[in-house]
């Protein structure tokens, strides 16, 4: 039987099995994520030569922990691949993302990839999205505005705090409002209503960007959607 964790791997390390010497990578962030930086360093340790873009500030920390070189993002017009997880995945590989505070950087990351690859535990694959509370991120300015707005759509929202109760902001100094619309049902037009509120940076639908799904099962399987 494997944990949760086991599952996470196996799926994280099919997926550096992808990278090649050459290649320009970027490095998800998230729990599944850790795994395949972690593979991905120990292949970088016997020889595998790529540049590393991170998408978030803790995994550029562990990737250099590792070893993995890292090229300034001024210096990389595009990406070869992109390795990143999920919080719910669905069957046409439509996703929330988000939870690990990332999502702006990650759909960056993304949109400049020629090849995105989810990693995700068998847990994450939903027949409708919607379970997890929606990420959005939003300015600090007026967020009480941009809140209301958000209810207004048709959901609940809370302000993301740290362990501390502070209110957390992101690597890029925004806060993320945790968005409760329950099933959803049409994301792509949920997409467009959040994008047209001002104060709204990016939410956490990653819709037609996917090109590949990673699944680690229970059972020590791994599924390739
Ligand atoms: C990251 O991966 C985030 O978008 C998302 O929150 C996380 C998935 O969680 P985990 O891999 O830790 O289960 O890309």
């Amino acid at each position: 039987m494997n944990t949760e964790y086991n599952m996470k791997q196996i799926a994280a390390e099919r997926a550096a099995g992808y990278v090649q010497s050459g290649m320009k990578v970027g490095l998800g962030t998230g729990s599944t994520a850790y795994y395949a930086i972690l593979k991905i360093g120990e292949m970088v340790r016997a020889g595998l030569d790529i540049q590393a873009v991170a998408t978030s500030r803790a995994s550029e920390e562990l990737a250099v922990q590792q070893g993995i070189p890292f090229t300034p993002v001024r210096d990389i017009d595009r990406l070869d691949l992109t390795i990143d997880g999920a919080d719910e995945l669905d069957g046409m590989l439509r996703l929330i993302k988000g939870g690990g505070g990332a999502l702006l950087r990650e759909k960056m990351t993304a949109y400049r990839s020629d090849k995105l690859i989810i990693i995700a535990d068998e847990t994450k694959e939903v027949p409708v999205l919607g379970a997890f509370p929606l990420p959005v991120e939003i300015i600090p300015f007026a967020y009480e505005w941009t809140v209301q707005s958000l209810k207004e759509l048709g959901c609940s929202v809370q302000i993301r705090r740290d362990r501390e109760g502070a209110v957390y902001e992101t690597d890029n100094g925004n806060y993320i409002a945790d968005c409760s619309f329950g099933r959803i049902s049409e994301p792509e037009e949920l997409a467009a209503r959040l994008t047209g509120i001002p104060g709204v940076v990016e939410h956490g639908l990653f819709l037609g960007m996917a090109d590949q799904a990673i699944i680690g099962c229970r059972d020590g399987s791994v599924r390739i959607i």
